[in-house]
């Protein structure tokens, strides 16, 4: 198929580069310029407009919902280039209300919006192994199938557009506080002078274990906090979670502490960190280092 790929940050310039992989014809745009080079076989296009020039489908991946306003809507946008029958996917996490503004304001030209964000952080992204839970039409979906197959290995179909962001909202906010709960834990254990490497195989044992725990532990062990899923994107996503739930009269207590904590560590210069450097803000109020017990002094 004809693509544009817009945006390449971690997730972006790997899911464009498997769909160069699969041999789909991609044109790739980037707001900073350099990060399109990385992506051989891709035309480096000037312009989101530029990008989505007769192409059949626009795949972002962007930071937040401004962001992806810009992309579509701003000075050389996409909005520049919309034709019938075109497709616009989105595998940023966005406000789910957003969602539905934006593909109302393309329906008009006969373009079909598919919100499509993703699972699965950089090494999924490069492995072509995402899980994308999806919301949008099913012949628009049935159309993207070639796209998702080669950047993901499943597609979950939430139902009409705008559900694939809710999803993901209410994914995220268990990612951050299954995450949350695995830190607290570690801190206290260690504060009370438990052999972390001891802990993690019975966490992993018991009806503790997680996936989360799985994905997380050996960077911890490692004291490697360099980000496969930025703190300041996961706490975007907590913000567009308690606004959801704000506006829809739902109340996430647990949620609302957890943001606080992210809150903090980003304000502590901790933004482009993984998220589980809010780990590192634990162990300051709690005055330990979570390590393992041969390496601690
Ligand atoms: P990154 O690595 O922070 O990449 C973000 C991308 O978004 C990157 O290409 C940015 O371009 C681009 N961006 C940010 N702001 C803008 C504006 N205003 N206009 C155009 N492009 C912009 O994030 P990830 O790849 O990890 O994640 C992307 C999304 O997937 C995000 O929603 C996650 O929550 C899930 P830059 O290179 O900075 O010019």
């Amino acid at each position: 198929m004809r693509v544009a790929f817009l945006g390449l940050g971690i997730m972006g310039r790997s899911m464009a580069a498997n769909l160069v992989k699969a041999g789909h014809e991609v044109s790739v745009w980037n707001r900073t310029s350099g990060k399109d080079k990385e992506v051989e076989g891709a035309r480096t296009a000037s312009s989101p407009a530029d990008a989505a020039k007769g192409v059949e489908a626009v795949w972002m991946c962007v930071s937040d919902t401004k962001a992806a306003e810009s992309v579509l809507f701003g000075p050389n946008g996409v909005s520049d280039s919309l034709a019938e029958g075109m497709i616009i996917a989105d595998s940023s996490t966005i406000s789910p209300a957003a969602t539905l503004r934006f593909a109302e304001r393309v329906k008009a030209k006969g373009v079909a919006y598919v919100d499509a964000p993703m699972t699965g952080s950089k090494i999924a992204a490069a492995a072509g192994s995402l899980i994308f839970m999806v919301g949008g039409n099913d012949a628009a979906l049935a159309r993207l199938q070639p796209l998702f197959q080669a950047m993901g290995k499943q597609v979950f179909h939430m139902g009409e557009t705008g559900k694939g962001q809710a999803t993901k909202l209410a994914m995220n906010l268990q990612i951050a506080m299954i995450f949350e709960g695995f830190a607290e834990a570690l801190t206290l254990a260690s504060k009370l002078g438990v052999d972390i490497e001891k802990m993690l195989p019975l966490i992993q044992a018991s009806m503790v274990r997680s996936g989360v725990v799985e994905y997380k532990a050996p960077f911890i062990l490692q004291r490697d906090f360099s980000p496969n899923f930025p703190l300041r994107l996961m706490l975007k996503d907590i913000r567009l979670a308690l606004d959801a739930a704000k506006e829809s009269r739902v109340r996430l207590p647990g949620l609302e502490a957890v943001e606080e904590v992210y809150d903090v560590a980003a304000e502590e210069g901790q933004g482009d960190l993984d998220y589980a450097a809010t780990l590192m803000l634990l162990e300051k109020w709690a005055g330990v280092e979570v390590k393992a017990a041969a390496k601690a002094s």
